[in-house]
């Protein structure tokens, strides 16, 4: 009930009654006030007035349950949350509930995590109260050979949401970061639990900088957030729900083809790589090329010196600007 209080106060825009309110959720006033004293203690501004009703002041980036529920706009995608206050980390978390039948599209968010985690042991920053950390639990039912797509098609749906939700227009460092002005914003992780012929789950962990004013120094150099890109505060609900939208329909259109091709065109779009110089660190020695797009199966395609153009399967391998982070 908590997320319909807040959707309708939200879609009113003024003063709604507590009468109306009790009307529309069929419970008593006295259920309506104690919601209401509930969500200002959340942190949510509302405003009563005598005879007038509730008015909620649309600016306290709280981050809770009901409250990304009721900014939820896909279909299916994100539609069960899980929200926590503090986790290790969300992936693991989504795990746990993937091993125990979580429902395709489970979200996981939690406001801090104690062990964010990278790629291949690495850490993730994740302060509280100003980044968005989530996990999602997909079950696309395909081969294991598919799951490294899904990293790239969630790079898509993340900076096309967040292009939707407040016009920042990042890049994509093939295959999991996102940029802007050549730092990192967003960290993406897919994990995955498989047989042989079959994807059982897999978790897809998505990290946000969104409000961090400053990083820990061994990051500040490659790390920035939107907030510092921006000069703006963002409401970090109404972003999980733009991202959430994309993932849906990206999502989806994967599912069509079991593969990239109908997403190629805009990956490459925002592909920071894109005509430029990386160097492409493999287990068996690194070498340099110009990067040359992607193909329907979201590797990277470097053209070497010697006119010869390779594939670059993620996984094995990490891929660099030539003179920096990209
Ligand atoms: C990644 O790894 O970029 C994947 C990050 C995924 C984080 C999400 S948060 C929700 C979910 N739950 C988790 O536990 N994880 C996922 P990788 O490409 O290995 O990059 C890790 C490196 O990025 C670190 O070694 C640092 O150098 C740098 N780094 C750490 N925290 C950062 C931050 N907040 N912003 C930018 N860079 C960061």
């Amino acid at each position: 009930m908590k997320a319909e209080v807040i959707r309708l106060l939200r879609e009113k825009g003024s003063y709604l009654s507590g009468q109306e309110l009790s009307q529309q959720l069929h419970v008593s006033r006295t259920a309506v006030w104690k919601v209401i004293n509930q969500l200002r203690e959340e942190g949510y501004a509302i405003e009563a007035v005598r005879n007038r009703g509730y008015y909620l002041v649309e600016s306290a980036d709280v981050l809770t349950e009901a409250e990304i529920k009721s900014c939820m706009k896909s279909q299916w995608m994100g539609r069960e949350v899980e929200f926590l206050q503090e986790t290790d980390s969300t992936n693991t978390e989504a795990r746990r509930l993937a091993e125990k039948g979580a429902k395709d599209g489970t979200l996981v968010v939690a406001e801090y995590q104690t062990a964010g985690k990278g790629r291949r042991g690495r850490s993730w920053t994740s302060p509280s109260g100003t980044g968005i950390w989530m996990s999602l639990v997909l079950r696309p039912g395909l081969e294991p050979a598919c799951a490294p797509m899904i990293t790239l098609l969630t790079g898509l749906a993340v900076s096309a949401g967040i292009e939707d939700y407040c016009g920042l227009k990042s890049q994509i460092k093939w295959p999991n970061d996102l940029t802007l002005e050549g730092k990192k914003i967003c960290g993406i992780l897919t994990e995955m639990s498989a047989d042989m012929e079959m994807i059982r789950y897999v978790v897809v962990g998505i990290g946000i900088n969104v409000n961090i004013e400053a990083f820990p120094e061994e990051i500040a150099y490659k790390a920035t957030s939107l907030y510092l890109e921006s000069g703006k505060k963002i409401k970090r609900s109404g972003m999980i729900a733009c991202i959430m939208k994309r993932m849906e329909e990206y999502y989806e259109r994967f599912l069509d083809t079991a593969d990239l091709s109908c997403m190629r065109k805009e990956y490459e779009d925002r592909l920071v790589n894109m005509g430029r110089k990386v160097l492409v660190l493999a287990p068996k020695g690194e070498y340099q090329g110009v990067c040359l797009g992607i193909n329907d199966d979201g590797e990277l395609l470097v053209e070497r010196e010697d006119g010869t153009v390779s594939r670059v399967m993620s996984g094995e391998v990490s891929v660099r600007g030539v003179y920096g982070y990209v």
